[in-house]
């Protein structure tokens, strides 16, 4: 899709405006619906304060299901094909895509150690990482805390979704 810029996505009805950014937050179009009626953005990092604020609001199990909308990194997902397009790039330039058979196996083991103490997925920004950091990742935050580690996986779906929306807006775009 082409960058667009703010005016474009305060002008935006509903509907698209949930098209467009119902994937920021993997699988959770709810978001987006509850943004908008927040607009105008004066720019790119008010909306996404807006929707920041959203999560930091809601209540542990809220914040729990956001995390379970994820799919596994390196999971069962990839492997049938069934991720959404934005998951998909981002497992992919973390080069999860062609693990081999040893790597993937030993990866799904350590998520599932993971969603058995906490209850909830494994998350990271797949995008600013690589094979090696996500199973470092994982076994180092596997023995964290588990408020401790609630936030570190929020702030985590908050960096893909930062990355997400600058791909939308066009960050780079002299404009915002
Ligand atoms: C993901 C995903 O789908 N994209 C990403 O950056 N991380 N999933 C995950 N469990 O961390």
């Amino acid at each position: 899709m082409q960058a667009m810029d703010i005016e474009k996505v305060n002008s935006m009805d509903f509907g698209e405006f949930v098209d467009v950014f119902g994937n920021v937050i993997e699988r959770c179009p709810l978001i987006a619906a509850a943004v908008w009626s927040q607009r105008p953005f004066s720019n790119l990092e008010d909306l996404e304060k807006h929707i920041f604020a959203f999560i930091d609001a809601l209540p542990q199990s809220g914040q729990e299901g956001i995390l379970r909308c994820h799919p596994d990194l390196a999971g069962r997902e990839l492997q049938r094909g069934t991720l959404t397009a934005e998951s998909q790039r981002e497992q992919r330039s973390a080069g999860l895509t062609n693990l081999g058979a040893d790597e993937r196996l030993r990866l799904a083991e350590l998520n599932a150690q993971y969603r058995a103490r906490f209850g909830f997925p494994f998350v990271l920004a797949a995008r600013l990482s690589d094979p090696a950091a996500v199973r470092r990742e994982l076994a180092r935050r596997l023995r964290c805390p588990p408020a401790q580690e609630l936030r570190t996986a929020l702030g985590e779906v908050k960096k893909i979704g930062h990355l997400r929306l600058a791909d939308l807006l066009g960050a780079h775009s002299a404009r915002l």
